[in-house]
């Protein structure tokens, strides 16, 4: 069954088009990061050609317009995650700054002893600024393992609150696993018992519908990059209340209300939280990347996703020696493995010769690997522009690799 027409939907990405290596290129590597359409690109042109200047400071025409862009992108954020308001929408430089922005601002009211619980499939972007955080607060780090099915085990989820337990911080879907953790449910866990909740959402975005109030989360972060935007920005969505309570994470121009060396005063939300120049054409243009999503519509996507899924891990079963790590029933369009005893590494040298991106190693997520007890994967991640021909190839040249590395 066809949910839209992939091949019409090709042509907005003239990147698809290209060769690598004298041979048609086929991306797989999208959980790194999507190609982004002609719409997108063609709004940061018309941005450098027409509308840049500084944001929210000149009163001349062109910072006036600029600002209007990049504010007008913030509101269609917060309708696309269903905020209730702009002020909980802070543009940042991706789901990286995110994290960093709530583990070192959050992470300023919590003491000595307090606890967090993270997961074991977490990317390490959402590990080590809560390190950096244990480092000056004494804080207690937990983790959650998972099943054999790369599924969070929730009874020892629950069974780690205590009277400490602050924050809870997931990922809404791995990476690696392709696992979609039950968000919902372990904010509903997290505030019986008091604690708060941050979701990364950077492997969530782009291929779910997400509503950060009907998942109960109080942080969301995400990069634009993962959802066929530009590079350089990602949102966190934080819950009003929260943000207010919090310090500010960078100093500088644009989040303060007023400066003297006797005293200085925080702007209002959001700009509290968004220090000094920010990526505005990046900003702006996120805009056209949800734009875009939302009119092949993420329904659509989200079934073409996985019935190539579906496809591919059947087609992949008939290579010997291959194994999938991360099996969970409902689980997002990405396939880690390995076969027989190639190193990942080999495999996506081969692959690329054959004009096919994979990404490879452990995926900034070793204490996964280390649970896993491999040192890397190779993986295949897929998105709206990918299509079951691509995955006859890609199988096709996984066999011609089997062959010659084991
Ligand atoms: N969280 C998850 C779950 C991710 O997959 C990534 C990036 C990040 C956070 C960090 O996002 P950034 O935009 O701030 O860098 N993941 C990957 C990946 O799987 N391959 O390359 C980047």
């Amino acid at each position: 069954m066809k949910f839209y027409d992939v091949e019409k939907l090709r042509r907005d990405f003239p990147i698809l088009s290209r060769e690598v290596n004298g041979k048609p290129l086929i991306y797989l590597d999208n959980a790194a990061s999507t190609q982004t359409p002609r719409a997108v690109v063609e709004d940061i042109e018309h941005i450098y050609y027409t509308t840049k200047a500084n944001v929210h400071r000149g009163v001349h025409c062109l910072s006036q317009e600029a600002t209007a862009a990049m504010e007008a992108s913030r509101e269609r954020v917060r309708a696309f995650l269903g905020a209730d308001s702009i002020d909980e929408i802070i543009f940042t430089r991706g789901t990286t700054e995110g994290i960093n922005l709530v583990a070192s601002s959050y992470g300023e009211l919590l003491s000595e002893g307090d606890e967090i619980i993270l997961t074991v499939m977490e990317h390490h972007s959402n590990i080590v600024p809560w390190q950096l955080l244990q480092k000056r607060k004494g804080i207690v780090i937990k983790v959650v393992p998972i099943n054999q099915l790369g599924e969070l085990d929730l009874e020892v989820y629950e069974s780690l609150f205590t009277d400490r337990t602050r924050l809870v911080s997931v990922t809404q879907v791995s990476n690696v696993l392709g696992t979609v953790n039950p968000v919902k449910e372990m904010a509903d866990i997290a505030h019986k018992h008091g604690a708060v909740i941050c979701v990364d959402g950077a492997q969530g975005v782009a291929h779910m519908k997400v509503d950060v109030k009907a998942i109960g989360a109080d942080f969301y972060a995400f990069s634009s990059h993962k959802m066929y935007g530009p590079t350089g920005v990602g949102v966190l969505y934080g819950r009003r209340e929260l943000l207010n309570a919090m310090p500010p994470y960078q100093g500088g121009g644009e989040m303060i209300g007023h400066v003297s060396f006797q005293g200085t005063t925080w702007a209002e939300l959001p700009f509290k939280f968004e220090a000094g120049t920010p990526d505005y054409v990046g900003a702006a243009t996120l805009a056209k990347a949800i734009d875009y999503m939302e009119s092949v519509g993420i329904e659509n996507i989200a079934a073409h996703e996985h019935e190539l899924l579906e496809y591919a891990t059947s087609q992949m079963a008939s290579i010997p020696g291959l194994r999938i790590f991360g099996t969970a029933p409902g689980k997002a369009a990405v396939i880690s493995f390995l076969i027989g005893d190639a190193h990942h590494y080999d495999t996506g040298i081969l692959l690329d010769q054959l004009g096919i991106a994979v990404r490879t190693g452990h995926h900034c997520a070793q204490p996964l690997m280390e649970f896993l007890g491999i040192e890397g994967t190779v993986r295949a991640a897929f998105a709206m522009y990918n299509t079951t021909e691509e995955i006859d190839k890609f199988v096709a040249a996984l066999k011609r690799v089997a062959a010659m590395l084991t």
